[in-house]
């Protein structure tokens, strides 16, 4: 079904390729037929061109906004040619088939990229330029439509293949490409009003975003991978500027995204605090004096796993933290910024990634999260609970004590950020025991109490720190049990949501050793 092109309409505010194009579409015995900005660009240019205000018998009115909306051009795009009741109405209403259609958008996006206001974004909603978009691109199958300057190669050639015909293969392409561009502009206005409410209500078209970089692989060497930014992140890793270093790994992206999600959970205006991640997981993490004094606790917690291990820090990083950090394998770091010092301190392991991100993500800020599915994508609210805006109710004959109060603050903060079923114990503002991503809550208690036996063998402590400890635990204890191992490990306070149906059991288990608990009312799962 090849189909010669008679009449095209041409509307563009891009006019880039145009002139050149127009010429040889009026080589082929083309009428062109314009708006306003289009029709004076191929006039000056020496074009015989019919301006569409002189087709619809309308003038262009009301700035612009209506221009193309008009049952000559709507008709000429969606009459299907051959069919006679069509052809009837074309004739009664003298209504001219037109056979291409050349369409780029008033820029929205761009207006937006460039910070204009309100009422700027406004007026560069296209309207007229995506109906006739989505009419000749339904009626494809008699009519060609262009929606990107790029492909005004593709249509001349064929046209020059064809004699002044186009194939019925490029016009099913280049509808399909149509669409794309009409879903993607009004998805670009729909994420801009949703900026500008604050609104989180799921769009997974949010996640389109704009290509950072093709990745040299996905999780494993055998998938294919990229990076994409969502509009609207700030300080996120996908804004993040790599200052030196390989590029970075889809793993390292992942595990970084980890490490500074949790990081930010810490106010540098209240304390330094540093987070060490593995694999997507907090292995150890801190509060400190300084940013190497915080360092130097997450490390401890598990010297292990910090091994090529990526480094989260919530202030600048300074040359004393940089020099405590480079001292062992270190995948990432990342930081708000750095001192010159610092950078410098870095450069020396060439490999090290470091990554400065202007400032630190806002952890109570709305926003998505999306996870892919067989075929489907999972959309939700990002979780923005923050353990300081929690009333955090006493279950137990005992209360806390305001040292355990504000470990069980610290280790909650941090239990949001592991795989569940989590299990965080805590001592002086820094973990001494994970148990990240177990099936059962009680392997994650017996874990986490593991670990920190092995980090005392390390360190030659007599007892293991979770002896007089704290611990969280992302959700409720369904049963007593891993509770009973958090005793044993030396725990002293429990943080942790409530609401199993076995509470009253789990309480008595606290009361009968003397343990002190709190309900969060809140739960973090993270899976
Ligand atoms: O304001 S509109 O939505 N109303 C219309 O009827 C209309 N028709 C075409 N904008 C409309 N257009 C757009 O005008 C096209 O999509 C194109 O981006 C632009 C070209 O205008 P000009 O030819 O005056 O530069």
């Amino acid at each position: 079904h090849p189909r010669r092109i008679t009449r095209a309409l041409l509307s563009v505010s891009d006019k880039a390729g145009l002139l050149d194009f127009a010429r040889q579409l009026a080589s082929y015995g083309v009428e062109l037929v314009s708006t306003g900005g289009t029709a004076k660009a191929l006039k000056d240019a020496g074009l015989r061109v019919i301006d569409v205000a002189e087709l619809t018998g309308f003038p262009e009115m009301m700035d612009g906004r209506v221009k193309t909306l008009h049952p000559k051009v709507h008709g000429g795009l969606l009459a299907i040619r051959g069919n006679k009741e069509h052809a009837a109405s074309m004739e009664a209403h003298h209504i001219k088939p037109i056979d291409l259609l050349v369409v780029n958008l008033y820029p929205f996006e761009e207006t937006v990229a460039k910070g204009a206001g309100y009422d700027d974004c406004i007026e560069n909603i296209d309207i007229g330029g995506p109906a006739m978009i989505r009419a000749a691109a339904k009626n494809h199958h008699d009519v060609a439509v262009v929606v990107d300057t790029t492909d005004y190669a593709k249509v001349l050639a064929e046209l020059a293949e064809h004699s002044g015909m186009l194939s019925l293969e490029l016009r099913k392409k280049l509808a399909a490409k149509a669409y794309a561009r009409t879903a993607a502009y009004d998805a670009a206005i729909s994420n801009w009003f949703a900026e500008t409410l604050q609104d989180d209500a799921p769009d997974y078209r949010a996640f389109g975003g704009k290509l950072i970089q093709p990745l040299r692989y996905g999780e494993n060497p055998h998938q294919t991978a990229a990076f994409y930014k969502s509009p609207g992140e700030r300080f996120g890793v996908a804004s993040a500027r790599q200052v030196q270093g390989k590029e970075l790994s889809y793993n390292n992206i992942n595990d970084t995204d980890a490490a500074y999600e949790c990081i930010a959970e810490f106010d540098p205006a209240r304390t330094a605090a540093c987070v060490i991640v593995k694999h997507a997981n907090p292995c150890g993490v801190a509060e400190g004096d300084t940013l190497s004094d915080a360092y130097v606790k997450a490390l401890a917690c598990d010297s292990t796993s910090a091994f090529g291990g990526i480094v989260a820090l919530n202030r600048t990083l300074d040359a004393e933290a940089a020099k405590a950090i480079t001292e062992i394998f270190t995948e990432v770091i990342i930081a708000p910024d750095a001192t010159d010092e610092a950078i410098a301190i870095v450069a020396a392991k060439k490999n090290l990634r470091l990554l400065l991100a202007g400032g630190l993500p806002d952890p109570r800020a709305k926003g998505l999260t999306v996870k892919s599915v067989a075929g489907g994508l999972l959309v939700q609210s990002r979780d923005n609970a923050v353990v300081d805006d929690m009333t955090l109710k006493t279950v137990t004959q005992r209360a806390p004590t305001a040292a355990e109060l504000a470990d069980l603050r610290f280790a909650f903060r941090v239990a949001k950020h592991v795989k569940s079923n989590t299990i965080v114990y805590a001592r002086d503002l820094a973990t001494v025991g994970i148990g990240a991503g177990q099936m059962s809550r009680v392997d994650s208690a017996r874990i986490a109490a593991r670990k920190a036996e092995d980090a005392a063998r390390d360190l030659k402590l007599s007892a293991p720190l979770t002896k007089g400890s704290v611990v969280a635990s992302d959700a409720f204890f369904p049963f007593a049990d891993g509770l009973l191992v958090a005793i044993e490990a030396g725990a002293t306070a429990v943080i942790q949501p409530g609401g199993s149906m076995r509470d009253a059991e789990v309480i008595k288990a606290a009361d009968d050793h003397g343990i002190a608990m709190v309900f969060t009312g809140t739960r973090h799962f993270k899976h």
